[in-house]
């Protein structure tokens, strides 16, 4: 057991303001205070939008609506590609900044992150202190804003940090968290969809209040494994532990044939495409390995991996996908047909020489 105070874990939920859009509000001045949008530009087909900033949310431009629909919105806004290298450097940046605190340090996304300071390394032990140093120091190193939530549990520090947005900072203490809940709309509550919101209605569930009503059991009939998760969160329990950085150790693609293939022609098509998948993602995570592995799953089950490491990270997609078609030539495949195919890029080792856990204790930045 972790040694705790009383059983109460101090939670710090902490949410960059407007992320991509604030960074390029920083780093270009002249789009300050006007109406931005990241994202796919209008004119390209197909185009979303990642992020508007506050000035374009006032037209009702949100996340993940279509730039065209956005445009409409507001004809005069200005739209800019993401710079996915910058916000992955702020997101590093912040990210050291919690480690100053504590060593766990839950990443959600690139701009969000849970931290349990039940024990802060500094033995400041006020949750709301530090959380005011956090914010402070996202401001005077980074130039950008964040907002805080502090509370008991992961669940109400996250809707705390979105109450007062931006530059905002929201405590839930223990005494009013019941309180808190009853009030809460469904919508809010961890896991509730659409659908599920709409079952709720239709059984007269539309605040956390009346969700306190019903029982564990009556919950779980209704809810599933989600329901005994409301039956305690409405209580304010909230029991999920802050996990520290789960670090990615490879980045993959796969595919399981509609039916097996023998070696030959449409299988090399399959492995370009799963290569070319799998390094879709390496391009995102911006994670270069110099392992590339190979899976390959026959007709009968049986699963063998070929794997090679070269002494510099693969950046190019063509170098990727000649690697991955010399492992299938090598691989005897004993006459049976294949059913799936993996690749995965791995040992990231010299591509991220930082380590995240002693990068916070002196000024990097
Ligand atoms: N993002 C995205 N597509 C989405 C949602 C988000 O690409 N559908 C990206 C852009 C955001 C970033 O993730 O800047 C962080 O997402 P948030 O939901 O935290 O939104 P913002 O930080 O932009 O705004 P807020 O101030 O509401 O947190
Ligand atoms: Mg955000």
């Amino acid at each position: 057991m972790k040694a705790e105070h009383n059983g109460m874990r101090k939670i710090i939920h902490i949410d960059m303001d407007a992320f991509y859009a604030a960074v390029e509000e920083r780093d270009f001045p002249e789009l300050k205070g006007k109406p931005l949008v990241v994202g796919g530009l209008p004119e390209g087909r197909g185009g979303v939008v990642a992020t508007a900033n506050y000035e374009a949310r006032k037209f009702g431009i949100r996340s993940a609506m279509s730039s065209k629909q956005a445009q409409k919105l507001c004809p005069y806004a200005i739209f800019v590609r993401p710079r996915f290298a910058a916000y992955k450097e702020v997101s590093q940046k912040i990210r050291a900044i919690f480690y100053r605190y504590t060593d766990l340090v839950e990443p959600l996304s690139l701009d969000e992150a849970y931290l349990d300071v039940t024990e802060d390394k500094l033995g400041i032990g006020s949750a709301i202190a530090i959380a005011q140093q956090i914010k402070q120091a996202i401001k005077d190193e980074l130039n950008l804003t964040a907002s805080a939530g502090v509370s008991i549990n992961k669940f109400t520090a996250k809707i705390a940090s979105d109450m007062n947005k931006p530059d905002g900072l929201t405590f839930i203490g223990p005494s009013k968290i019941e309180r808190f809940m009853e009030k809460l709309p469904v919508e809010k509550f961890f896991g509730v969809g659409k659908v599920t919101a709409d079952k709720m209605k239709k059984q007269a569930i539309h605040t956390g209040k009346d969700l306190k009503k019903l029982s564990e059991q009556r919950l779980t009939q209704l809810f599933g494994k989600s329901g005994k998760f409301f039956y305690h969160i409405v209580r304010g329990i909230d029991r999920r532990e802050v996990q520290p950085n789960q670090e990615i150790k490879s980045i993959s693609s796969e595919d399981t044939f509609t039916y097996d293939l023998a070696k030959g022609e449409e299988l090399n098509d399959w492995l370009m495409h799963i290569t070319k998948a799998a390094f879709k993602r390496v391009l995102h995570y911006e994670m270069y390995g110099r392992t590339i592995t190979l899976k390959v799953k026959f007709e009968d089950f049986k699963i063998i991996t070929r794997s090679i490491s070269f002494p510099n990270p693969i950046k190019e997609v063509e170098e990727a996908l000649e690697v991955t078609e010399m492992l299938l030539s090598q691989t005897d495949f004993l006459d049976k047909k294949v059913r799936l195919l993996g690749v995965s890029f791995s040992n990231f080792g010299e591509a991220k020489p930082r380590n995240p856990t002693n990068a916070g204790q002196s000024k990097l930045f």
